[in-house]
């Protein structure tokens, strides 16, 4: 250490700290309660606070290292100007902020001159905010104009799901499932994606409670629970129709509640009648008796609950099968209980308290608003101009996204992204695949450093992020380079004045106490403890809604796609990597170096039908591409199913690609949602 180091690091000890109350802004179903140890003007701790009951004063390891994140050596602290061809290698040079916004508002008015339907947002969930997501970007491309994205990239299958039959996205409150007997774990890994669930289902499990798994993949949670089922990808509604089956003919039912609570019944009970145990079990590819074994301890135990996830949805039939699994709590009357029943998203249950004009969706007037989704943006890129789809896109402006890397299909998501007439600029913390294919890179700021409300889709509480310090370098929080840009193209709506402050109270109803929200950190909502006891779902009829639930096959699979199956006999799914959420913190070196390479997981039985071995290079490949990566020969991966780790960083990988290069722009039956695990492929030594 150098005399200079060894002063600053001595004087920083002696500076005081102080505590910040803050809130995980990440796509996780936690919403964690964050505390903020601040030394000087420098974060140096970021702890889960003890006192929020779900966060119970844990985060998971990533977010741990949030500092790390923070005060990485890489992140970009200026505005960047590309001074180099969208194909070549991306070299960029740094300009003012005021040169920057001055250059992008003359491109995107000289776009809007035209049609300003030419401009498309691109975002997502790199923070879940509500002030730092589409408050001000909402208000900024309305005023504009521009197309509107259709944010499908992650739950919307599920979601659409949820509301046919339930009405909307909610379910059961997390803290009950420590009361639950018997608890099914259905296409989710708690442990590496929903953590502070976990904790719940554990004190269960202590308390005599039986834990059930349902993943392809034997998961590092799957392990921990008293059965696994390694169905086969996208057979759950198949599976959902084969308990059915016992239910009725065990009359396993409550039928006082189907009839007063569910409609369409009879239909759905015909159906699942034709899905005998041997049949469901067969299209699932699980033993007959592990299926009617699970059907017997769904119906016998009380309370019985499930925890669903978004993992069972990424496939063709997803949203039907989200359908079926949500009718089974229904059959057997499990929501008569505060610990029974199901949950997916508790979003839903925060729609009386956001505040719907928060966007401002009048300063579109009558404008036209075309839609455009997200999940085919590779396409929407790519085949632009016709009559139907309207004006090609010519200008992107991406913020908490990073669709280069996330987006299926990326070999032409990246060829989108490379058109020289495309102009596009991304507001991020880092260089990531997006980023370098951006004709501009704005610096934003991270959640240590701005303002924001948070609502959650695992538990039932409004959080508050308070900053902690000072933007980094010329860093400038989302709201605030949109309010920059409004400016720059000469916005003088008085809305594009409203503070951080004045959004954050503008995104919530008054009935939410921002008074307790400030003192506290965050605000419990005034929930029924057991929303379906007496029915009463938020459908039109009240009632669940069974109609037209059924099951829908994968695009891709030996059943329904023979041929391909022919030539790509291995189904791919591609759940996240433990220590990454989506594509974030990749670049961090700590976690990354736990997570090691790109991972491709495989049953010993296919690798040795391929004559592979574990630890060597591997190409991945089917008809839309290749990617290449370390085999792990791993009892993980059950037979004919391989598990590509995700989701990476390409330019991180051993050829600068990611397993998003296999996966295919197909949508789900319902919501329109990309089908991740829905893709065959095969492999071979690379
Ligand atoms: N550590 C970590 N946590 C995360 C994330 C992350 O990247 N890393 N991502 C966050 C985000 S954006 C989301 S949406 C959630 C995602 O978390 P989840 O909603 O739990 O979804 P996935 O992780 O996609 O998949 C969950 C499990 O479903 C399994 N699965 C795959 N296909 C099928 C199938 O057809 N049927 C069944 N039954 N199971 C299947 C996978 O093997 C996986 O173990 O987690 C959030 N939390
Ligand atoms: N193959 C495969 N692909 C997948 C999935 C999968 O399981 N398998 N999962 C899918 C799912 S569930 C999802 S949700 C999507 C996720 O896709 P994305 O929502 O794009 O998530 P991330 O990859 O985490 O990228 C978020 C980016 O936002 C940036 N960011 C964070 N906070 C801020 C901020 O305050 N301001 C700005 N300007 N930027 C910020 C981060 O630095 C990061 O680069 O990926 C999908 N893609
Ligand atoms: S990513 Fe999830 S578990 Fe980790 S701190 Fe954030 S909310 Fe909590
Ligand atoms: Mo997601």
């Amino acid at each position: 250490m150098n005399v200079h180091a060894a002063a600053t690091a001595e004087s920083a000890t002696d500076l005081p700290t102080r505590v910040v109350h803050g809130a995980c802004p990440h796509d996780c179903p936690d919403t964690c309660a964050l505390r903020i140890t601040v030394q000087g003007e420098r974060v140096v701790k970021v702890q889960g606070r003890a006192e929020h009951p779900s966060t119970h004063g844990a985060l998971c390891t990533k977010v741990s290292r949030y500092p790390e994140r923070t005060y990485h050596p890489e992140r970009v602290l200026r505005p960047l100007k590309r001074v180099s061809a969208k194909h070549e290698a991306p070299r960029f040079e740094p300009v003012s902020w005021s040169e920057a916004l001055a250059d992008i508002a003359l491109r995107l008015r000289a776009i809007a001159a035209q049609d300003p339907q030419a401009i498309l947002p691109y975002s997502y969930a790199g923070t879940m905010g509500l002030v730092q997501g589409e408050a001000m970007a909402g208000r900024f491309f309305n005023r504009l104009g521009a197309s509107r994205l259709d944010r499908t990239i992650c739950a919307s299958a599920g979601g659409a799901g949820l509301a046919a039959t339930y009405g909307g996205k909610v379910g059961m409150h997390l803290p009950f499932f420590a009361e639950a007997k018997l608890i099914l774990i259905w296409g989710s890994n708690s442990i590496a994606s929903n953590l502070h669930f976990w904790t719940y289902a554990n004190q269960a499990k202590r308390q005599g409670a039986k834990l059930i798994c349902i993943d392809p993949r034997r998961t590092e949670t799957a392990e921990k629970c008293h059965q696994h089922l390694a169905l086969l990808p996208g057979t759950d509604g198949a599976l959902a129709l084969g308990l059915m089956h016992e239910l009725i003919v065990n009359d396993w039912l409550d039928h006082d509640y189907i009839a007063r609570h569910v409609e369409g019944w009879e239909a759905l009970r015909e159906q699942a009648l034709a899905w005998t145990p041997e049949r469901s079990a067969a299209e699932c590819g699980i033993g007959v008796d592990e299926l009617r074994q699970l059907a017997r301890d769904y119906a016998q135990a009380r309370p019985a609950a499930i925890r669903l996830n978004y993992g069972m949805q990424r496939v063709r039939g997803g949203g039907n099968a989200v359908r079926l699994i949500a009718l089974l709590p229904c059959l057997t009357g499990a929501w008569r209980d505060r610990a029974g029943g199901l949950l997916l998203s508790s979003s839903g249950w925060f729609a009386p308290y956001k505040k719907a004009d928060l966007e401002r969706p009048e300063l579109r007037g009558d404008r036209p608003s075309r839609l455009i989704n997200m999940s085919t943006i590779g396409d929407a890129l790519l085949h632009p101009g016709s009559a139907e789809f309207g004006p090609a896109v010519r200008a992107l402006i991406v913020y908490n996204s990073n669709p280069v890397a996330v987006a299926p299909e990326s070999a032409k998501v990246v060829r989108g992204f490379q058109r020289e007439d495309l102009f596009t600029v991304v507001l991020e913390h880092f260089m990531t695949d997006t980023a370098d294919l951006a004709d501009y890179v704005l610096p934003a700021t991270t959640q240590l450093e701005h303002l924001d409300v948070h609502t959650s889709y695992g538990h039932t509480d409004v959080l508050l992020n308070q900053p902690a310090v000072a933007p980094l370098g010329e860093a400038r929080s989302n709201t605030d380079i949109f309010r920059a840009l409004a400016a720059a193209m000469g916005y003088t709506d008085p809305c594009f004045a409203d503070s951080d402050a004045e959004l954050a109270r503008q995104a919530l109803a008054d009935t939410v106490d921002f008074a307790q929200l400030q003192e506290q950190g965050w605000f419990k909502l005034p929930l029924p403890e057991a929303p379906f006891a007496q029915g009463q779902y938020l459908t039109p009829s009240g009632k669940a809604d069974a109609r037209g639930a059924t099951y829908v096959p994968n695009y891709e699979s030996a059943a329904s796609s023979p041929e391909l199956a022919s030539r790509y006999p291995l189904a791919m799914i591609s759940p996240p990597a433990r220590n990454f959420l989506n594509s974030s913190f990749v670049n961090v070196k700590s976690l990354r170096d736990i997570e090691g390479e790109q991972l491709l997981e495989m049953h010993a039985q296919d690798a040795a039908a391929r004559g592979l071995a574990d630890g060597q290079v591997v190409r991945v490949f089917n008809d839309r591409g290749s990617y290449r990566c370390r085999l792990a020969v791993s009892a993980r991966a059950r037979p004919g199913v391989v598990n590509g780790l995700g989701v990476w960083w390409r330019k991180l990988g051993l050829d600068g690609r990611n397993v998003n290069e296999l996966t295919h722009q197909r949508l789900t039956d319902l919501g329109q949602a990309p089908c991740f695990y829905d893709c065959l492929v095969d492999v071979q030594a690379g």
